[in-house]
């Protein structure tokens, strides 16, 4: 008798990704799909697709799904949920996204409590673009326009968005997770969960998940070591936890 222990989730399209071996955005949409079949809500949820290495999320995410502008998605997703209030939205959105273009963006969502899911992807790098420091890239890290490390004096610190947007009153659910080990990424989907079912229950404000997310090609270490440098490194500044709700 042979039994079934893996299976595709429907709502994760059966196709090849574009994403680097050991990519933290494949485990993400996967985690993205696994939630959405098990609440049930695939015909009514609509996500937005990033400018990033994610931006191809629509071919693999099997919901409708709209393409905004690098760091215009919460203002899109207002839009959207606003005229839509019984639909589920979220944003897809990485740290150059959402902490750099996107900051203004992002802050006064939450400041307005508005009623939808941000998935924010923290790979610590502008991937897409070839490995650039972000807001979020840690001190000494080497990227493309650090390439002695970041330093406090001429680039500044790592910003930690979860914990800013969590002293507003209208973000009502921020969570870190991490996509480092199996542990932690079941976590990360349940703090997806929870953050879909409060648009489910009508809640008053805004849910976001950070995810810790490996980048093994722009941090120049193995799929493995990478989830170690989030496990030994990244979380000593971006400590997981939820931060509101
Ligand atoms: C308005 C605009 N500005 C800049 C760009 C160039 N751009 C494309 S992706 C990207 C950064 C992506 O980094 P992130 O959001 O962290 O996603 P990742 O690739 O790391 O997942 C930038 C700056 C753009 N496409 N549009
Ligand atoms: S560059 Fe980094 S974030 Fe982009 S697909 Fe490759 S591993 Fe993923
Ligand atoms: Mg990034």
């Amino acid at each position: 008798m042979m039994q079934k222990v893996f299976t595709r989730p429907q709502t994760l399209k059966d196709c090849p990704t574009h994403y680097c071996p050991g990519c933290g955005h494949g485990i993400a949409h996967r985690l993205i799909a696994e939630v959405i079949d098990e609440l049930g809500i695939r015909g009514k949820t609509i996500g937005i697709a990033p400018v990033g290495c994610a931006v191809l999320a629509y071919d693999y995410l099997d919901v409708d799904m709209v393409e905004v502008a690098h760091g215009r998605a919460p203002a899109v997703a207002t839009g959207m949920k606003r005229t839509n209030p019984d639909k589920i939205i979220f944003s897809y959105q990485g740290d150059g996204d959402l902490a750099a273009i996107g900051t203004a963006e992002i802050i006064h969502a939450a400041h307005r409590a508005e009623q939808f899911t941000v998935i924010f992807i923290n790979n610590a790098v502008f991937g897409m673009t070839g490995g650039q420091m972000a807001p979020t890239t840690m001190l000494g890290q080497i990227t493309a326009t650090t390439q002695e490390g970041r330093t406090p004096a001429s680039h500044g610190y790592p910003l930690q968005v979860s914990e800013l947007l969590a002293i507003l009153p209208g973000a009502i659910y921020i969570e870190r997770c991490a996509l480092s080990g199996v542990p932690q990424i079941r976590n990360a989907k349940k703090a997806l969960r929870h953050a879909f079912e409060l648009q489910m229950n009508n809640a008053k404000g805004l849910s976001l998940v950070e995810l810790l997310s490996p980048c093994p090609t722009y941090w120049r270490l193995s799929p493995p070591d990478a989830m170690l440098w989030i496990q030994n490194e990244m979380t000593k500044v971006f400590p997981l936890g939820k931060l509101k709700g």
